[in-house]
């Protein structure tokens, strides 16, 4: 008997094998017949060429067909998978590959020669390329001989064998590599399908990025948990969503991908009449956007709430009340805590307090960081949040705040000590701090506040191009602000509140 979490997907796959896992909005279909064909083939080209079970597999690529492919190869083989995020500049992915030391890495054509020197750096014996359509070097070298897919097996795993790792950054500190496993996963796709009465015949509209657990994990998992379809797009376009909308049944998306659908006057009740499930996760939904999606289109939004440390926690019910608001309850097999100042006694209905999780969901630990993972979770076992939350009578749990110093913008996570250590860099800056601000696409953006040591004419955009330069796109701060000093607290620590209180309309319509 495998753990393995392909063997468990291998075995929902439909009779007929003919029947599409995925569609493309180019007219592109990927059968399952050919998802194992295909598997077969890839993780028997790696296993040819020297990579172990265990070993990870890197990969910056654009979304395609075959970036989900390459996921369940490495699943298949028993290899790590570890996806980045396409908007990494050359630091930030030297730091992933030094710190993971993966096998191999395939990155983006244009990007080759920069990879390859990090790889090099790093002792990274392959390097592959992938482009938008799938093709490059991986898919020459690694499809050549159809012979083998036949023969190839899968791999068989143990429950805490590696089948991913995935990065999050902290609020001190470099990422850490959250190790998934492959009870971690199979447990949470379980869970997720059957909660969400997936069957064969959803067809699930996937428009998320498939670096994080949100598109990679909860979306495809549910449709490969149960044989059923995907319609693909390359990212999340409002024209190209309102198209495939209709050969549609379920839709999961991050808070912004509602607000942008709901700002254009087609998507309406005849728009989402085939839909039976529209998903919201990765930050908060506004009861606001909730209540007027329901207005227009006569669906309730099912929030829930993940980490990519713990995979999904807890969801409003499918078939019962979905609160606007509220992330839910518990996922089968998973139990919630709110604990008070001692980390370990549970609060009183309503009370506010630390969330904090356990069951098979719970990652296994950060990579090759034993303290920090000690530290993440309690003596008695439970996985700290860094969320704040109280569960209501009716057994909701409301996220009220994060104690951690995060940023959520658009679904990405933004850690503003990163961002002001590269500020503070720059000569002429004293020091800065990076606060986020409510916004009407993306929910939140960061904005900094900069002391300058008042000598040179160091201006915004001077900062943003620095910034623009050194760290994903995503994670640029809006606007910059220059102050002569930052307001501290008696113990001089800089208070973030009464910042983010100050610029807190900038953005408001
Ligand atoms: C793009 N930009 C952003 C963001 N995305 N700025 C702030 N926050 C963002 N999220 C900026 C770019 O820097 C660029 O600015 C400009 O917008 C255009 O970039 P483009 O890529 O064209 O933007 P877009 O296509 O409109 O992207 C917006 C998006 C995307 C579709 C909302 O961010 C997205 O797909 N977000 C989903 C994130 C996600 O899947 N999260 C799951 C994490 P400039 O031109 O100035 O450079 S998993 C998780 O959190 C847990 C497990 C969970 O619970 O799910
Ligand atoms: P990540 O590190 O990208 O996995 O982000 C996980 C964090 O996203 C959680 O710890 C929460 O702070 C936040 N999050 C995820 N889902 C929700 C939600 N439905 N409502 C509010 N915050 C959420």
């Amino acid at each position: 008997m495998t753990d393995s979490l392909y063997a468990k997907i291998y075995g929902h796959f439909p009779a007929n094998g003919d029947k599409p896992l995925l569609e493309t909005n180019d007219g592109r279909v990927i059968t399952y017949t050919e998802v194992h064909e295909i598997t077969g083939r890839w993780m028997s080209y790696l296993t040819d060429i020297g990579v172990k079970k265990g070993d990870r597999v890197a990969v910056q690529v654009e979304k395609s067909p075959e970036s989900l492919l390459l996921y369940l190869a490495c699943l298949r083989g028993g290899f790590v998978f570890l996806p980045m995020n396409t908007a990494y500049l050359d630091d930030e992915i030297d730091f992933l590959v030094g710190n993971a030391e993966p096998a191999v890495l395939i990155c983006r054509p244009a990007d080759e020669e920069r990879r390859r020197a990090i790889a090099e750096r790093h002792g990274v014996a392959h390097v592959f390329t992938m482009d938008a359509s799938g093709q490059g070097s991986w898919e020459v070298a690694a499809s050549t001989d159809s012979h083998r897919a036949a023969a190839a097996p899968i791999v068989a795993c143990g429950p805490d064998d590696l089948a991913a790792m995935l990065y999050t950054s902290g609020t001190t500190g470099k990422p850490k590599g959250a190790m998934l496993t492959h009870r971690n996963l199979a447990s949470n796709a379980k869970a997720l399908a059957e909660t969400w009465r997936f069957t064969e015949n959803d067809v699930l509209l996937h428009a998320l990025p498939v670096f994080h657990a949100h598109g990679l994990f909860v979306a495809c998992h549910c449709v490969l948990m149960t044989g059923a379809t995907m319609i693909w797009l390359p990212k999340f376009d409002l024209d190209a969503v309102m198209a495939a909308l209709p050969r549609a049944t379920v839709f999961m998306g991050v808070p912004t991908f509602y607000t942008r659908l709901l700002s254009d006057a087609r998507f309406d009740r005849a728009a989402t009449a085939h839909m039976r499930l529209f998903t919201s996760g990765s930050a908060p939904l506004l009861a606001e956007t909730h209540r007027a999606f329901s207005e227009r289109t006569g669906h309730a939004i099912l929030e829930r709430y993940g980490m990519t440390e713990t995979g999904m926690n807890t969801g409003n019910p499918y078939d019962a009340e979905r609160r606007p608001g509220t992330v839910g309850m518990p996922f089968p097999g998973i139990e919630i805590r709110v604990v008070g100042e001692d980390d370990v006694t549970a609060l009183p209905t309503a009370g506010v307090g630390a969330i904090q999780v356990r069951g098979p969901n719970v990652m296994k630990g950060y990579w090759r960081l034993p303290e920090k993972t000690a530290e993440e979770f309690t003596a008695d076992g439970w996985f700290k949040t860094g969320d704040v939350g109280m569960i209501d009578d009716r057994g909701y749990l409301h996220i009220v705040g994060r104690a951690k110093d995060l940023i959520i913008s658009g679904g990405y996570n933004v850690y503003p000590k990163e961002i002001e250590g590269v500020i503070d860099d720059l000569p002429g800056v004293v020091e800065s701090a990076v606060v986020g601000v409510p916004h009407p696409d993306f929910g939140e953006v960061g904005v900094a506040i900069v002391k300058s040591d008042g000598q040179g004419h160091l201006d915004e955009d001077q900062i943003l191009a620095h910034l623009k330069a050194h760290m994903a796109n995503y994670k640029v701060p809006k606007r910059v602000f220059f102050e002569e000093d930052l307001p501290r607290n008696t113990m001089g620590k800089v208070q973030k509140n009464l910042l983010r209180d100050r610029y807190k309309d900038l953005f408001s319509a």
